[in-house]
């Protein structure tokens, strides 16, 4: 099982530690492609490396080989947007994790999905039956 794990980048890390722990419960069900995306020294920036070309080129590649996409969706991310409006084009599965305390608003282009899992939660054990149930079926 190979799965794509989305989080916000330059949309801001404020759950960045979030992000990392959901990465370590994905990998108990595979390959995560993306394990970056929960590196807590990683900045907002996201520019330390690789340019934008590479790095979406590179990202896209992983899509194509992914089994299913993974996002937390609480902090705004045009990324992770792109990055599930071709997974879904693709027909791969995905499941959106949203925490409706934070006091953001989810967009109406994930949330209107007909093809999107979408779960709110607030707990992490809440967001880990979520996982196991769409992942094992
Ligand atoms: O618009 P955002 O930057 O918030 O988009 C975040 C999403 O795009 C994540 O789910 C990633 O899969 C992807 N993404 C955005 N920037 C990068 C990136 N930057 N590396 C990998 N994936 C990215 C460079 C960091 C690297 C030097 C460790």
């Amino acid at each position: 099982m190979k799965i794509y794990f989305a989080g916000s980048i330059r949309g801001g890390r404020e759950d960045a530690e979030l992000y990392c722990q959901i990465i370590e419960y994905l990998k108990s069900f595979g390959e995560v492609l993306t394990e970056h995306v929960g590196d807590k020294t990683l900045s907002a920036l996201g520019d330390d490396g690789p340019t934008d070309r590479f790095i979406h080129d590179r990202d896209l590649e992983w899509l194509q080989a992914a089994d299913v996409l993974v996002a937390e969706v609480t902090t705004v991310s045009m990324g992770v947007g792109y990055e599930i409006g071709r997974a879904v084009e693709a027909g791969k599965p995905v499941l959106c994790l949203f925490r409706p305390d934070m006091g953001k608003n989810l967009s109406a282009m994930i949330a209107g999905c007909p093809e999107i899992k979408l779960v709110r939660y607030d707990t992490f054990e809440e967001a880990q039956m979520a996982i196991s149930a769409f992942i094992e079926g």
